[in-house]
């Protein structure tokens, strides 16, 4: 199959002011778009072409000389899941099954923030912070490049992009300050909640 550059679930400008439409208009329109491009080239009469992104992502994962087609399945993967974890008046605390799970995983909303922000800080370069469901149980993790959890055995319910080009145009080298926004202002627990009860 070709894949696709989805379209972006909301305009460009509608997480302004915290992402802007410059950001999204280079993070979605050149770096995703550029992973789908360099996929469909890498994938185009292999065995591998008629496969769905995932059956790709999970047929190669840990193939090191498949790696080219890992990071660039895994990175237009990622990024579809990371806008629709974001929306216009988003973020803050969660209610309802999600706030219950996440209180007794983690003890509390405030202990989840202070361990999500630890991972989107400690994640060193390029990679993503994740909101896991493993075995059950809620889970945070990291990971580099364009590593995913379903290379792992984990269902994704969250995700945030830290590589720079997500937050550089607006935050500069502030990391902290683009993830304390993404939680504050921009999650969108609906689809999470959704991820949760599918998983
Ligand atoms: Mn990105």
């Amino acid at each position: 199959m070709t894949h696709q550059l989805p379209a972006l679930p909301y305009a460009l400008e509608a997480l302004e002011p915290h992402i802007s439409r410059q950001t999204l208009e280079f993070h979605h329109g050149k770096h995703h778009a550029g992973y789908v491009t360099n996929l469909n080239k890498m994938l185009e009469g292999t065995d591998l072409e008629t496969k769905s992104l995932e059956e790709v992502i999970v047929a190669v994962a840990g193939d090191a000389g498949k790696a080219g087609i890992f990071n660039n399945a895994a990175q237009v993967w990622n990024h579809t899941f990371y806008w629709q974890g974001m929306k216009a008046g988003g973020g803050g605390a969660p209610a309802g099954a999600l706030a219950e799970k996440i209180a007794a995983d983690f003890g509390s909303y405030a202990a989840f923030v202070e361990q999500f922000k630890a991972a989107g800080a400690t994640q060193f370069g390029s990679g993503w912070a994740w909101l896991v469901l493993d075995g059950g149980t809620l889970k945070i993790t990291k990971t580099a490049n364009a590593d995913l959890p379903l290379a792992h055995g984990q269902t994704a319910l969250l995700t945030m992009d830290v590589w720079e080009h997500a937050y550089y145009l607006d935050y500069q080298n502030r990391r902290p300050d683009y993830m304390t926004t993404f939680l504050d202002k921009l999650v969108n627990w609906d689809f999470v909640a959704a991820n949760l009860a599918a998983a």
